[in-house]
């Protein structure tokens, strides 16, 4: 390989772990009744079966705190929780000392920023009156500032009951952020019926809009569930880096003499693989990296082919002594971004295997999607 597509390759790679090393950790409170599917939940949601992993560490009698390394996530969990008169108090005061020390941090890292109250509709014949007065009663506690409650209705099959169990808490007039029925497993019955899963891409939804702005790529590199919120934020990443480094009116970029990508094109594909948050090795990772970036150098900067690229895309002009103009290098940059989601979209669905990656097949593809893009480009500036 060329050794200047060499040095950028490990650019990006030092920089995809940076941002990982440096993501902000979400903690999310997990509370519910025993059984209710609260570790089905987290492990369906998130990525690296997080909460099987084990039972997690005792941080006061009711509650454990479960974390993984290298996952930017902590989970609050309340294992064996029953809502007995005694109990009700104890844990409600747990729960708010937990929150309120890590308030007193003034660390996004150690707050919690969300609560899952769970409560199962499978088998639940009537609804719990104790569990909307424990409710009412721990969102009514000034030591919740603005933390977002969302209610979920586990297990909910069938759908028309969790319809009916979802009003009835809405009707409440809880002070909560939504709620938010989720099958989380397909459920099977009898071997005669099943039901399917649904509901988890609605509560990364429901998350996404309630949490900080710091903490969107951390949700969006540790969900497994919707591809749609991962490729809508990748899409933001690369409209962003186009029109800052390369918006109207900037000048002549001179990265064709360069042969590398620059900071800002660095910067973007890493932002795009901490979203997608892929569970692979590192060595394939630099593989998946160099064959993007390889296969963009050879199609950008091939001499042969670079005149007649630019040619196909009408006013972006032609290489100027080594540099071009601002929009073309936002056109390319744009292809670059889109093509490398696409890449990561296939291999996030299955289509798109290790061995391609690691094979000729996958810079075959990288080359087919990069050029289709630059042409799609060149269509819509008609
Ligand atoms: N099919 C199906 N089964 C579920 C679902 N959620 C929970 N279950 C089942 O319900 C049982 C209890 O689920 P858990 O996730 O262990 O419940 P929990 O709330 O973590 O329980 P504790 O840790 O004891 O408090 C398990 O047998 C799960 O397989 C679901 O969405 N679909
Ligand atoms: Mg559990």
């Amino acid at each position: 390989m060329d050794k200047r597509i060499e040095q950028t390759v490990q650019q990006c790679i030092n920089e995809i772990n940076n941002r990982i090393k440096n993501l902000n950790r979400l903690n999310i409170m997990v509370i519910g009744k025993s059984g209710v599917g609260k570790s089905t939940l987290i492990n369906s949601l998130f990525r690296g079966n997080f909460a099987a992993t084990g039972l997690g560490r005792p941080v006061t009698k009711d509650i454990r705190k479960i974390e993984k390394a290298d996952f930017p996530l902590t989970v609050y969990d309340t294992p064996g929780f029953e809502l007995s008169n005694a109990q009700q108090k104890e844990v409600k005061s747990e729960i708010l000392d937990i929150i309120e020390k890590g308030f007193r941090t003034r660390d996004i890292n150690d707050a919690v920023h969300c609560i899952w109250y769970c409560i199962n509709v499978n088998g639940n014949r009537t609804f719990d009156e104790s569990e909307i007065s424990w409710l009412r009663d721990f969102t009514q506690s000034p030591v919740m500032g603005n933390i977002p409650v969302m209610v979920i209705l586990t297990q909910a099959c069938p759908k028309s009951k969790a319809r009916e169990m979802q009003a009835l808490v809405e009707k409440e007039n809880l002070d909560i952020a939504k709620v938010v029925p989720v099958l989380a497993q397909d459920m099977d019955f009898d071997g005669e019926y099943t039901a399917k899963a649904y509901g988890l891409e609605t509560l990364v939804s429901v998350m996404s809009e309630a949490l900080a702005p710091e903490l969107q790529d951390t949700l969006q590199n540790l969900q497994k569930v919707s591809l749609e919120a991962k490729k809508k934020r990748a899409h933001a990443v690369v409209a962003a880096a186009v029109t800052a480094a390369f918006g109207e009116g900037a000048a002549p970029v001179p990265f064709m003499d360069a042969f590398m990508l620059v900071p800002t094109q660095i910067s973007m594909i890493a932002s795009i693989t901490v979203i997608f948050g892929l569970d692979i090795s590192k060595s394939l990772l630099t593989s998946f990296v160099s064959s993007v970036v390889g296969t963009a150098g050879a199609t950008i900067f091939g001499r042969s082919i670079v005149g007649n690229i630019l040619k196909a895309i009408p006013g972006a002009g032609t290489v100027v002594g080594g540099a071009v103009s601002g929009a073309t290098a936002g056109l390319i940059t744009t292809a670059l971004g889109e093509s490398y989601i696409k890449i990561m979209e296939l291999f996030y669905l299955g289509e798109l295997k290790k061995e391609d990656i690691y094979g000729n097949k996958g810079k075959r593809l990288m080359s087919d999607i990069f050029k289709d893009s630059l042409k799609n480009l060149g269509r819509k500036k008609d």
